[in-house]
């Protein structure tokens, strides 16, 4: 119950930090599964994960800025009376949600596959600001739910208005992934104390990367349930019991590849501490650690850019640095071999790369089951 205490105490000392747009999914549920029972199943795990991350805040190196301080920033740069119709959207809110069917299956003693199959949902609201007319816009504003004249504080605002807007959600299968893990080293196979893990797999490009807007056009490529690549991925995992401790240490790597629509999103690395209190047999609260680097995108065909219309679609604003910390609760089903884990992630650190919408916390809990 103390180790409960602090980690709650730890958690509400945290202020309101933040985390990355391109951080997601892929590291996060292969973490997941490597740290839940799954992996240890003897001879088939099941999980199915869901994942709800909320982004709002934007980030400006280190440094939060508001959408409308964003928007001012970008007018500034226009022409009083521009010829053609000049427009800008930033995002306000983003709501990322992702279910993930995770499933893994001994082949030998040492030998373990691992498949996850996500579906992911996406909602986003924006802001949007005109100057002039005609502003060819690649979002349809579906959704008008207000709109009034810019603030006065320059002359060249008069002229300007301001919009939020709905996007449609975008939802769908997202990529599936195949890996497999080999047990390097154990000290006891059937109940490890000490095990070391090493993992080589593939993220397959089986979610839609060209959802459009109404309008036509790309919808954002951090929004598209999908990215059209495949990427080779790398795990290592250590995990040490120090009873009543369970430790872990886990890194990945995704070398990311050009997708089919010439979009290529920066290498993504992790790695995780983890340590879980073996308080009662049945529930189990934990506390990790999480590192997370993102590179830049590169969008070779320029099919996704729109730099002078809208802040996310320039890869200029992609990649992140981020640190988080992840208090987690594992309650056993009395009974059984399954388990449900709760998890709560939030930054205490975070870099993005030019300006970023970033997320805020993100929630994640599974149903585990090993046969
Ligand atoms: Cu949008």
């Amino acid at each position: 119950m103390k180790i409960l205490a602090l980690v709650l105490l730890f958690f509400i000392g945290i202020n309101k930090i933040i985390y990355a747009h391109g951080e997601c999914c892929l590291s996060r549920s292969i973490a997941e599964a490597t740290i839940s029972g799954v992996t240890l199943a003897p001879n088939f795990g099941l999980s199915l994960h869901y994942e709800y991350a909320n982004m709002e805040t934007i980030l400006d190196g280190s440094h939060s800025i508001s959408p409308d301080s964003v928007l001012d920033d970008v007018a500034a740069t226009w022409p009083e009376m521009p010829e053609e119709g000049k427009t800008f959207s930033v995002p306000t809110r983003m709501i990322m949600q992702k279910y993930t069917l995770l499933g893994t299956y001994a082949v030998a003693d040492r030998i373990q596959f691992l498949a996850t199959v996500p579906y992911v949902i996406n909602d986003m609201d924006m802001k949007m600001i005109t100057r002039g007319k005609g502003g060819g816009h690649h979002h349809a504003p579906q959704l008008v739910k207000e709109s009034y004249p810019g603030p006065l504080a320059t002359d060249t605002t008069d002229n300007d208005m301001r919009m939020n807007m709905k996007m449609d959600t975008v939802e769908g299968l997202g990529d599936i992934t195949l890996m497999g893990l080999y047990t390097l080293y154990t000290d006891k196979p059937d109940l490890p104390a000490k095990k070391v893990t090493v993992g080589l797999g593939v993220k397959t490009p089986t979610g839609k990367n060209d959802e459009e807007f109404d309008s036509g056009g790309l919808v954002h490529a951090a929004m598209q349930p999908g990215t059209g690549s495949w990427d080779p991925l790398f795990l290592v995992n250590y995990m040490h019991t120090f009873h009543p401790w369970v430790f872990q240490t886990n890194l990945f790597y995704q070398m990311t590849t050009e997708g089919d629509e010439g979009y290529e999103f920066g290498d993504k690395i992790s790695f995780d501490l983890i340590a879980r209190y073996k308080v009662t047999s049945y529930v189990n609260p934990g506390l990790e650690f999480n590192l997370f680097y993102t590179g830049q995108d590169t969008d070779h065909d320029n099919r996704y850019s729109r730099p002078d219309e809208s802040l996310i679609d320039n890869t200029d604003n992609t990649g992140v640095t981020s640190l988080s910390v992840s208090p987690s609760l594992q309650i056993k089903i009395p009974g059984t071999s399954g388990s449900i884990d709760l998890k709560f992630q939030q930054p205490l650190y975070q870099h993005a790369r030019g300006i970023q919408q970033v997320v805020d916390w993100r929630a994640m809990a599974a149903v585990v089951w090993a046969f």
